[in-house]
């Protein structure tokens, strides 16, 4: 007897169960609306633009850049915080505080 030979070929399947993302808003506005997050939470807007954060909350959140040295700046309720964004591409943030539940992303795209 001969034993049979059994060739199994795997076929990988690619990237059909990612998660769409947010389609991300053009603005240079965010708000932190009560409570814990960002509003919108996924923005864009041209090379060199001024972002700026506003604490609508009743409580202490920051602003985490953490694709841009990861400097945090905090934010108490009423007070805005801004950030001028340089080099096209997708740049995190979050709120050090509540990274868990605050977390949002700045599409900076080539100035025109
Ligand atoms: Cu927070």
């Amino acid at each position: 007897m001969r034993p049979l030979l059994g060739i199994v070929v795997a076929v990988a399947l690619v990237g059909c169960a990612a998660p769409t993302p947010t389609e991300p808003v053009a603005t240079d506005q965010v708000d932190m609306p009560p409570s814990y997050k960002f509003v919108p939470a996924d923005i864009t807007v041209a090379d060199g633009t001024t972002v700026t954060w506003t604490n609508s909350d009743n409580f202490t959140h920051s602003v985490r850049l953490v694709d841009d040295g990861g400097e945090v700046m905090v934010v108490a309720p009423g007070e805005s915080v801004s950030y001028t964004f340089t080099g096209a591409g997708l740049h995190h943030y979050d709120c050090s505080f509540h990274a868990n539940n605050m977390k949002g992303t700045v599409t900076v795209t080539e100035a025109s």
